[in-house]
């Protein structure tokens, strides 16, 4: 039976905007207030998706969540009769969080959940802990909803779904933003890396400026719960000098596919230290190392460009790695030449493609942060019961539903206006019906 690894890429939803809610993400910050084209942002992740699937992979696709999303609002004590009159009393009393609550934020879905893989487990199941995003409210409002979401597409005794951790700040989780898996191919066990930016209990050296958002608890304790081997497991720092230049994840500085990991000379604490660990976990199988070295691509130009942010992935028909890049790549004059040599150079490297993320990147979202890596079997893809593969009709049904709800701009003052808390949740009830979907959003139930 053949295994994959599936791209399940976060559809992006009809209130995506631009607030500046994510201190510490450089992107967010730097765009805060301009129009944002919700139409527009789904497309670009919506082609993104159609390629990948044209080069042979599997893709699949996760749903949006309920935006505005009143219930936050409700237990916060804003109630009224008229949705119109709870969203004008949030605008007027507090603006930061009517953006909290409308934020589309749940399409950087490498922040859902942490995955291990079924051939990495004790008990031969496949993981699901979705992540509690404490750092940042907008981001926390995400839990229930992915929650609902990864049990109503992976169901059966070949899955297993934890609750996310408690949302103390000593078991802040971000999910597999900050996770990687190695190894020789998908069906084989691997080498799960989790990266972390802080501890309760270590002397660490912490960022100065930028807040660091995972915890080496929450890691350690997902590890713990997915019940995976000690000795095929890896705990690593990030470099605190990072996260203050904007590596608010790990996925921004550092990416992995099977059995290469593709870094740059500062994303970790001790590189010397993880490589070692990391060459012990995988045993007498060679793993790759590519490192950029900060003289090539500065932090800078990693952050600006999202080099790292790049989507490495193993094409069918090719013997190496296809590294998918966000468009400003090219841009970036040190990483446009650094990627004309690897790709012309570099065997492990068969191909560079660029793809245009821009409304996605100007929040700070580039390829890797827009999809969420499970693998799956020949039998686990044939019992999904959700239509969430993405194939040409399914690719053209959703082309067409975006076209049909969202609008084409969206700026920080539309987002109390009624209608679009209209639109969006008629656009999400029609969206259950396409995906095959349970009724996964509380103003369904
Ligand atoms: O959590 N941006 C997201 C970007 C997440 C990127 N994910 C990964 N790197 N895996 C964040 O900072 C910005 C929203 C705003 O400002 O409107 C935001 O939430």
């Amino acid at each position: 039976m053949s295994t994959f690894e599936v791209n399940f890429d976060g559809l992006v939803g009809p209130t995506h905007n631009y607030a500046g809610l994510s201190y510490g993400n450089v992107a967010s910050s730097e765009h805060s207030g301009l129009v944002a084209s919700p139409r527009k942002a789904a497309l670009q992740g919506l082609d993104k998706m159609l390629a990948l699937h044209r080069l042979g992979l599997q893709q699949a696709v996760l749903p949006p969540h309920e935006r505005p999303h009143l219930p936050t609002l409700h237990k916060m004590g804003f109630k009224a009769r008229k949705p119109a009159a709870v969203l004008q009393r949030v605008f007027k009393q507090d603006p930061q969080l009517l953006a909290g609550v409308c934020s589309a934020s749940a399409m950087w879905v490498a922040n859902a959940a942490t995955v291990s893989p079924f051939a990495d487990t004790a008990d031969g199941k496949t993981h699901f802990t979705p992540a509690n995003l404490s750092s940042m409210f907008h981001r926390a409002i995400e839990v229930q909803t992915t929650a609902a979401v990864l049990a109503a597409i992976f169901q059966g005794e070949d899955y297993l779904h934890h609750a996310a951790l408690s949302a103390d700040p000593q078991c802040a989780d971000e999910g597999a933003a900050n996770h990687t898996r190695f190894c020789t191919d998908y069906g084989e066990p691997g080498v799960e890396l989790f990266v972390y930016g802080r501890s309760a209990q270590a002397e660490l050296l912490l960022p100065k400026e930028f807040p660091a958002r995972q915890t080496f608890e929450a890691s350690k304790e997902i590890a713990g719960n997915h019940g995976l081997s000690a000795a095929r497991t890896v705990f690593a720092q990030q470099n605190p000098a990072a996260i203050d230049a904007g590596v608010f994840h790990n996925d921004v500085i550092a990416v992995g596919n099977r059995n290469l990991l593709f870094y740059h000379q500062l994303a970790f604490a001790n590189t010397t230290e993880l490589r070692q660990q990391l060459d012990r976990g995988f045993g007498n199988d060679e793993l790759n190392y590519i490192e950029v070295p900060s003289d090539d691509v500065s932090l800078e130009d990693a952050v600006a460009s999202y080099l790292f942010n790049s989507q490495l992935l193993s094409t069918p028909g090719k013997p190496g790695h296809t590294l998918i890049v966000p468009a400003e790549c090219q841009e970036t004059v040190s990483v446009s030449r650094y990627l004309q040599q690897l790709e012309a150079d570099n065997e492990l490297i068969d191909q560079v493609l660029p793809f245009d993320l821009r409304q996605s990147m100007n929040n700070g979202g580039g390829p890797a942060c827009l999809r969420l890596r499970v693998v799956m079997n020949t039998q686990q893809l044939a019992g999904l019961q959700a239509r969430v593969i993405l194939n040409d009709e399914l690719h053209s049904r959703l082309r067409n539903w975006i076209n049909k709800h969202y609008r084409d701009r969206l700026a920080p003052d539309d987002l109390r206006d009624p209608s679009l808390l209209l639109e969006s949740l008629t656009a999400l009830d029609e969206l259950t019906g396409i995906l095959n979907l349970s009724s996964i959003y509380e103003f369904q139930k």
